[in-house]
């Protein structure tokens, strides 16, 4: 489809008008990049760890989801009402772009050259693989177990993220379904000793599973209870990551503050 000129600046002028009323007073959306969401979400940590991992800068919008979501200018550039969502403002109509794992592909592939993005089209697959793993079992098996070990409470959380009465039985069968999920990374990592997920580098395959990794070990040196000493290569993997200082910054530190 082809737009006139007259109508690509209107409808950029538009989005950028809604992008600056969501983020609320001071936020422009005349140049760069803005992303939305506070950093006390591990969805948001992982764009901004991968951001800073390819060197690319952005203004953050700090507002919490539950007040995002009321916000009907945030709903209509994200109608999902999720955070992160990230904007590029340069683009001739500002690029909108939400669901955390598609963010980091995105900025591995469009301003990382070869950090974080393995570039051959079957290695991205296989980044793309384990970046889907993280989000589809290691966040759903790990949340529980997060929540029952530092917060007491059970999963899932009430209305509001309110805590809720934590049973002992149910928490107990979380870290058995956390453990068989970890320990799929852990033998991958084994199988040839490699470093990162996809081998020599850190990747962007390396970014959702790592952010759920630093949660696991935030709950002991060898996960809750101990129960995760035997995952030797998985560990030796985040002892890798806590070597790089955007991980400590943008990912271990905010759930130190927790
Ligand atoms: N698959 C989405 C999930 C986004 C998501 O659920 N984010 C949470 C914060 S970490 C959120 O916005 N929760 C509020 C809600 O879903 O209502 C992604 O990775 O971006």
């Amino acid at each position: 489809m082809r737009l006139c000129r007259r109508s690509i600046q209107s409808i950029a002028g538009a989005l950028r008008d809604v992008v600056e009323r969501a983020g609320g007073s001071g936020v422009s959306a005349s140049q760069g990049n803005i992303l939305f969401g506070a950093s006390s979400s591990s969805r948001v940590n992982k764009v901004q760890w991968a951001a800073a991992e390819v060197g690319v800068s952005y203004r953050q919008v700090e507002i919490s989801t539950s007040e995002l979501k009321l916000n009907d200018n945030y709903l209509r550039i994200n109608s999902k009402g999720t955070v992160p969502t990230w904007v590029e403002c340069d683009s001739p109509v500002p690029f909108v772009l939400n669901e955390s794992n598609t963010i980091v592909a995105h900025l591995a592939m469009t301003q990382g050259g070869s950090r974080l993005d393995p570039r051959d089209p079957r290695l991205r697959m296989l980044a793309w693989q384990w970046q889907e793993y993280g989000e589809t079992t290691l966040q759903p098996a790990l949340s529980p177990v997060w929540w029952g070990y530092k917060f007491g409470s059970g999963y899932p959380l009430g209305q509001g993220s309110a805590l809720v009465p934590l049973e002992p039985a149910k928490l107990a069968a979380s870290v058995q379904k956390a453990i068989r999920a970890w320990a799929a990374v852990d033998a991958h990592l084994a199988a040839d000793g490699r470093p990162f997920m996809l081998g020599d580098d850190l990747t962007f395959g390396d970014i959702t599973c790592g952010v759920h990794a630093n949660r696991l070990f935030q709950m002991g040196a060898e996960g809750p209870d101990g129960r995760f000493g035997h995952l030797r290569a998985l560990r030796a993997w985040y002892d890798r990551l806590l070597a790089r200082p955007a991980y400590v910054k943008l990912v271990v530190a905010p759930t130190l503050k927790v």
